[in-house]
């Protein structure tokens, strides 16, 4: 299939496909495009209640495709602008997003390809993946919240080194530092993906949204203002079908049947 996004719908949940293999999948214009259309139509599907992002053939994703940005004479190529139009709204869309995204990285994530996997949920990982902070090798800065993500997922003096010296982390690593939440055997990768992802679409989806919500909000928030915002959230969480549910099958022993509302 030539198309650069693939999508799977499957039961409460669906599977895109980063498609560009010969590329590793980095990204050009039309590969934004198609990607921001899956999300919106994902996030329009009332009947989705989680995503998993993948890679077609050996990697997840390089980045930016970089054939296009060798400027031909008298050309100027304006990166921030790159930045501001596609890969920032993705990143703060992926964030947003009502339901958890499960990224599955069977391959190298690098450049802005590794940060738009830390900008997901659940990041898991094949043992032969590898997660690279490319752009020093280019001269460019850590972007798609890649300054923002590796401290406050690894600590400082790893962010520094994975930034400054761009060296390949493997998965199982990556899984040590902290970085990401799971390593399997390359051929469990995808089944593991998929077994996540039933789960968390079987999952109460309102109040998974309010734990993204109140988990990005405390990257921020003083200790009293996340007080304030979880029992605003409580209430919300507290006062939907998907609570009143997991009390009754609570106290009549049996699992709970959510709806996502
Ligand atoms: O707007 C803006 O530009 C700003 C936004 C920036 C966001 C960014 O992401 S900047 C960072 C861009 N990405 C990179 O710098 C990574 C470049 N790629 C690599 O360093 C290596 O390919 C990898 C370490 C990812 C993998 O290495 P390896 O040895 O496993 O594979 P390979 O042979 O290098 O790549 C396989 C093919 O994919 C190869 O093509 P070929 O020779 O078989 O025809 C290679 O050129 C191509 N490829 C890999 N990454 C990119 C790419 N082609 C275009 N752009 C890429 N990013």
């Amino acid at each position: 299939d030539e198309s650069p996004i693939l999508v799977d719908k499957r039961q409460g949940y669906r599977v895109i496909t980063l498609n560009r293999p010969q590329r590793l999948n980095s990204f050009t214009e039309s590969m934004h495009h198609a990607l921001k259309a899956a999300l919106d139509d994902a996030q329009a599907d009332s009947t989705c209640r989680a995503l998993m992002i993948t890679g077609a053939g050996r990697g997840f994703c390089a980045g930016q495709d970089l054939n296009d940005r060798l400027a031909k004479p008298g050309e100027t190529i304006v990166l921030g602008g790159t930045l501001e139009e596609f890969y920032n709204p993705l990143i703060r869309k992926l964030r947003d997003l009502p339901f958890p995204v499960v990224a599955a990285v069977n391959g190298v994530a690098a450049g802005a390809g590794a940060n738009i996997a830390l900008a997901c949920d659940i990041v898991v990982a094949a043992q032969s993946a590898t997660f690279l902070q490319a752009f020093s090798k280019i001269g460019l800065v850590p972007d798609s919240g890649g300054t923002w993500f590796l401290p406050r997922l690894v600590g400082p003096a790893r962010a520094r080194g994975l930034a400054l010296l761009a060296e390949p982390l493997p998965a199982q690593k990556a899984k040590d530092w902290g970085l990401i939440w799971e390593c399997y055997p390359d051929d469990e990768l995808i089944g593991q993906g998929n077994e996540l992802c039933e789960r968390l679409a079987a999952g109460p989806t309102y109040g998974l949204s309010l734990i993204k919500r109140a988990l990005d909000a405390s990257e921020t928030n003083d200790l009293k203002t996340q007080l304030d915002l979880e029992r605003d959230l409580q209430r919300s969480a507290g006062s939907s079908p998907d609570y009143a549910e997991g009390v009754k099958a609570f106290m009549e022993k049996r699992a709970p049947n959510f709806t996502g509302k």
